[in-house]
């Protein structure tokens, strides 16, 4: 990987930058809660802290293996240019009631809100500011399991909300690519052209605006990881009414 700019904190540990809304005392930066990082490139920018400690990130993480009901059947499958795929994780989404959400050449419609998504939800927005209506759950049962790489351009999306990613269970790398570059250091662009970051258990990554307009992201796989992983992205979908903000295609089929 070639470097990326990573600042340290403002003010407090565990400070987001929030909106002001009240958020829960985060516990000193130590080797469990190492200190939050702004990371930034061209047309990048993501803040990533840990948002749960280990023993609270343990017990929401078994709640979310015993809650969480995938989906099943037609489902679990994607289309890739033309052609359909089951995907390699289990996958669901929680939300509003009345919203859709398609890609890949699926909709799905959420699932209500549980108890223990609602408590993640919260904890999120208290953290960061930002309120969410969706969420996007990923299982990957061990490192085989990933993500193609992909952009969260859907345009039920709406375009300026960041994405917040929230990881349970296995360490795993995730990787950004920036649009038009096959990897680092090809000439004529300035920057890093590939980020990798591990994110770990009870973790928390804001992705912000424009930063899927610019990157790539992807969950390659791991052999040696045995153990599973759980992750939720909390979004904001616009009611049907108010789609309409299309963003031009990347060149790659999307793999989610
Ligand atoms: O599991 C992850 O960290 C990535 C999930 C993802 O890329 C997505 O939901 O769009």
């Amino acid at each position: 990987m070639d470097g990326f700019v990573v600042k340290l904190p403002r003010g407090q540990p565990g400070d987001g930058g929030g909106s002001g809304a009240k958020r829960p005392r985060l516990d000193k930066p130590g080797p469990e809660r190492p200190p939050p990082r702004e990371i930034r490139a061209e047309g990048l920018c993501c803040d990533y802290r840990i948002l749960f400690g280990k023993a609270e990130a343990d017990e929401i993480f078994q709640e979310l293996e015993k809650e969480v009901e995938y989906f099943e059947d037609e489902l679990t499958k994607l289309q890739v240019f033309g052609t359909w795929h089951k995907i390699p994780r289990k996958k669901v989404t929680y939300g509003d009631p009345g919203l859709s959400y398609t890609y890949s050449g699926v909709t799905f419609h959420p699932k209500p809100w549980i108890p223990v998504l609602t408590r993640i939800r919260e904890r999120v927005t208290s953290e960061t500011g930002h309120t969410f209506n969706f969420v996007l759950i990923n299982r990957y049962k061990d490192g085989l399991d990933h993500i193609g790489e992909h952009r969260d351009d859907e345009k039920e999306l709406a375009p300026l909300s960041p994405i917040a990613s929230v990881s349970f269970g296995a360490c795993r790398d995730f990787v950004f690519r920036r649009r038009g570059r096959a990897g680092p250091g090809r000439a004529g662009l300035g920057g890093p052209g590939r980020i990798s970051l591990p994110l770990a258990h009870g973790s928390l990554l804001l992705m912000k605006h424009p930063t899927n307009l610019h990157w790539y992201h992807s969950l390659p796989p791991r052999r040696r990881v045995l153990a599973p992983r759980v992750n939720l992205t909390f979004r904001n979908v616009l009611p049907r009414a108010k789609q309409g903000n299309v963003q031009p295609p990347g060149p790659l089929g999307s793999e989610k």
